[in-house]
Formats: structure tokens, C-alpha cells, sequence
């Protein structure tokens, strides 16, 4: 055996040609080719000289059991195929679990995983991530709207102030002003009632009994209030949703299931009382824009 530099590449054709018909993978052309580009080999009759090694063929009839066995401990396929039968046959990464989050497209010697529209493959190649829509096209839905990420999309919501309500220009949250309350404001507070909205952007597959949310509401000074008592006051369709009280935070959980692809609004009151759990010193409510994706991710 001898090498041979060659800088016309496809003059290698032949003998290409000659290894195809050993190797009789013909998607590896286009592998061998460019591996045989610029260096021709030229082996004696019946041997075969690919990545590195010889390859010897037996005199025809000769080969023995233990020598086939041998030439296949020897061979060598290229990545992403195995060998079998006496060929180098593509390995359908797909038909392995876990192999793309989503859908997985089997290509020769690999393998590529795609994702649905509204979500990019992460850094991983493997899983997918929802686009923050609001944030990276910079959306803006105009006055008394939201933008809401969703998996998978995004919705401008309405966030309009009640009548009398002001917006604060930082949080974005409507405050009743004492001065406009038709309830008496408790001593020291300059607001009635805030209203915060919330946005939570779920997957698919959330079982029943599961916490969602955790509310804390906040005084004017923005100091926790612990002694707060919270309920769901209003959905706009009939929701599971259930929110119960621990140590002075209101938690969401689901009732049943939720829905693939649906999207829930709920308001929660907060009543803050005082120490001694006599007087209403501070009223929060919540609306909360819940989202489920198509999809578990
Ligand atoms: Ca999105």
C-alpha cells in the first residue's frame, strides 16, 4: 500500500467508488469524498485502507467466522452510524428517549431537534424555551394595557384603573386615593384600596392541589402586612382555583387539572388587619392572568 498525493480530488472516484462497494453505505459518499479530497490511497487488490486503518478482504470463500468477527471489531464507522452486516447504517437518534424535548428530524449521522412556534431550542439543543415576546420585540400594547408573556405567545391584557383609581407610575398598580374613597381610610393611610395585576405563565400538566401563586400584600411603606386574610372574590368563568392563608400569605392552588391552552383570570382580596386582628388597616386586591401552554414546557 502506498499514498499518493493527489490535488484533483475526483480523480479518487474510482477508487472511492471501489471502498463504497466494500463499505456499500452510499449516504457516506459525500463523507468519503471530502475525506478522500486531497490525499488518494491506492491499495493492493482486496485491501481497503479507511480512517487509519487496513482492511484486508479475504480470498473469496476463505473467510472465516473468527475473521469476520475481527474485521467487524475493527471497523470503524463515522459518527452518528454503527455498523452492521457488513455496513456503516445511519443511527436514528430519534427512536432514543429523551433524545429533543420536542421533535426530534433524524438525519444521516446525526440528528436535529426542533421546537414549536413561540419557543427557540436552548443552549442544550435538546429542550425548548418560550420567547419573551414582551421583552424581545419590545412590545408595547398601548395605555391601560399588559404586555403577558405566555408560553408560547403573548397577549396584551387590560389593566385599566377603576374609576377614582390612580396608576402609580412604578409598579403600574391602581390606588384609590383616601380623598375619592367613599370608605373611611384607617388612620395613616393614604389609599383605600390597591389593585396589583399579576401575570403567571404555567405549562401543561398541572394537577389538581397543586400552589400556583404566593401573595404578600404590603402596606404603603411596602412592609408585609402578616396578618392578612385573602379570597377569591370574583373569576370570569368558573375556575379551580382556591387560595388558602399561611402565615399571613395568600396561596393559589388548583382545584382539578387545568386545561391545556386556556387562560383564567381570578381577583383576590386582601384585608390587612391590626395586631389585634380588630381593624381593616390596608386593602389589596389582585387580579391575576393565569396562562396554561399547549405543551409541558
Ligand atoms: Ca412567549
Amino acid at each position: 500500500m502506498y499514498l499518493e498525493q493527489s490535488s484533483a480530488a475526483f480523480n479518487a472516484l474510482p477508487e472511492v467508488s471501489h471502498h463504497s462497494t466494500f463499505w456499500e453505505p452510499s449516504s457516506l459518499n459525500s463523507v468519503i469524498l471530502d475525506r478522500w479530497r486531497s490525499i488518494r490511497v491506492i491499495c493492493p487488490k482486496r485491501q481497503h485502507f479507511y480512517e487509519g486503518l487496513l482492511f484486508v478482504e479475504p480470498a473469496p470463500g476463505r473467510e472465516t467466522s473468527s475473521a469476520l468477527h475481527q474485521r467487524r471489531q475493527s471497523v470503524r464507522c463515522p459518527t452518528g452510524y454503527h455498523f452492521l452486516n457488513g455496513k456503516c447504517i445511519d443511527i436514528n437518534e430519534c427512536e432514543m428517549e429523551n433524545r429533543c424535548q420536542h421533535e426530534c428530524t433524524n438525519l444521516p449521522g446525526s440528528y436535529r431537534c426542533t421546537c414549536p412556534d413561540g419557543y427557540r431550542l436552548s443552549d442544550n439543543k435538546r429542550t425548548c424555551e418560550d420567547i419573551n415576546e414582551c421583552k424581545e420585540l419590545e412590545i408595547r400594547c398601548g395605555p391601560d394595557k399588559m404586555c403577558f408573556n405566555r408560553r408560547g405567545d403573548f397577549k396584551c391584557v387590560d389593566v385599566t384603573c377603576p374609576k377614582d383609581y390612580e396608576r402609580d407610575p412604578e409598579t403600574g398598580h391602581c390606588r384609590l386615593p383616601c380623598s375619592k374613597s367613599k370608605v373611611p381610610c384607617p388612620p395613616g393611610s393614604k389609599y383605600a384600596d390597591v389593585i396589583e395585576y399579576h401575570a403567571v405563565s404555567l405549562p401543561a400538566g398541572i394537577p389538581a392541589y397543586q400552589d400556583l401563586i404566593r401573595l404578600i400584600a404590603y402596606n404603603q411603606y411596602g412592609v408585609a402586612m402578616p396578618k392578612t386574610m385573602f379570597s377569591i372574590i370574583e373569576n370570569d368563568r368558573s375556575v379551580p382555583f382556591s387560595i388558602h392563608t399561611k402565615e399571613g400569605r395568600g396561596i393559589v392552588f388548583t382545584l382539578t387539572p387545568l386545561k391545556e391552552k386556556e387562560q383564567y383570570k381570578i381577583k383576590v382580596h386582601a384585608k390587612s388587619y391590626d395586631r389585634r386582628r380588630r381593624n381593616v388597616q390596608y386593602k389589596t386586591t389582585f387580579i391575576i392572568f393565569i396562562s396554561v401552554s399547549l405543551f409541558p414546557y
